[in-house]
């Protein structure tokens, strides 16, 4: 009995990990935008892997605000609260309120159900760079990272690469950093994020959501982070919109 349990766990999850060995779409962040990117890019039938550092995914969506675990959603993308089956009350004006644990616990539960493998504890350190392109993530165990272990790590291929790090846009700066290449913002590097604004924020959130190098997608706060574009606390409508963008954009790119 206690081998079954031991051996069975162990070769589940070899088994999905070496599945994962070369996707269409590695996500690096498990926050909002990224679960919502997953689930669109899974149910459209691409082989999706995210990789999420903390135990749990979610990113940002947990706390509400100073951890009054509401949010606020504009009506703008109540439909992919409707899509992924949240719950919500009109507040004022264009404004919903919801419970962020309700939230983001079902954008993880659609994301997984829609296919996409969900790894959590894993912490993305690099790209694979070939051909002027990024072909894929780095991947080691979180842990290996804050014990500050030195372990080599392993790599996933993937036609497409999303950063939806949030406010460090991880993956855009360490791309930049160690490649001397141009990214696709005005200065050619990682702006990085301003102040709070809300209404702009919301706005540049979806605007920044692009191909920001050969290969490499930002999506979420990490989208404006990478353009200079500014935070916008407790709101989460453009994190849901940009999921859904990267999401089309990566879609069509490889179904060319
Ligand atoms: O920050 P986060 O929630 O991403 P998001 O989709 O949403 C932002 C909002 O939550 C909030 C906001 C809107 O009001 O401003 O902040 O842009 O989640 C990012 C996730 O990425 C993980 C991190 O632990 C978090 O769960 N992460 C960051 N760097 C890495 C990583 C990495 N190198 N490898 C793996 N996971």
């Amino acid at each position: 009995m206690e081998q079954i349990v031991s051996s069975g766990i162990i070769d589940s999850y070899f088994k999905k990990i070496k599945e994962s060995l070369s996707v269409d779409v590695a996500i690096v962040g498990g926050g909002p935008s990224g679960l919502v990117a997953a689930y669109y890019l899974a149910k459209k039938g691409l082989k999706v892997a995210m990789f999420e550092r903390k135990l749990a995914p979610g990113g940002g969506m947990w706390g509400g605000a100073m951890m009054f675990n509401e949010i606020v959603v504009q009506k703008g993308a109540l439909q992919i609260l409707d899509e992924f089956k949240i719950d919500y009350t009109h507040y004022e004006g264009d404004y919903y309120t919801l419970d962020s644990v309700q939230a983001t616990s079902s954008l993880i539960y659609h994301a997984g159900k829609a296919g996409a493998r969900i790894f959590n504890c894993t912490s993305v350190e690099d790209v694979v760079f070939h051909n002027n392109k990024v072909s894929g993530i780095v991947l080691n165990w979180a842990p290996v990272h804050r014990e500050r272990l030195h372990v080599d790590p392993l790599v996933i291929m993937a036609q497409a690469v999303i950063d939806g790090t949030g406010h460090d846009c991880d993956i855009a700066r360490i791309l930049e950093r160690k490649n001397n290449i141009q990214l696709n913002t005005v200065s050619g590097k990682v702006q990085g994020e301003r102040s709070l604004s809300v209404d702009e924020a919301e706005r540049t959130t979806v605007e920044n959501t692009k191909e920001i190098f050969p290969g490499l997608y930002v999506s979420g706060m990490a989208a404006n982070g990478v353009s200079g574009g500014f935070r916008m606390g407790p709101i989460f409508g453009g994190m849901l919109l940009s999921g859904k963008k990267v999401a089309a954009l990566i879609t069509s790119q490889i179904n060319k």
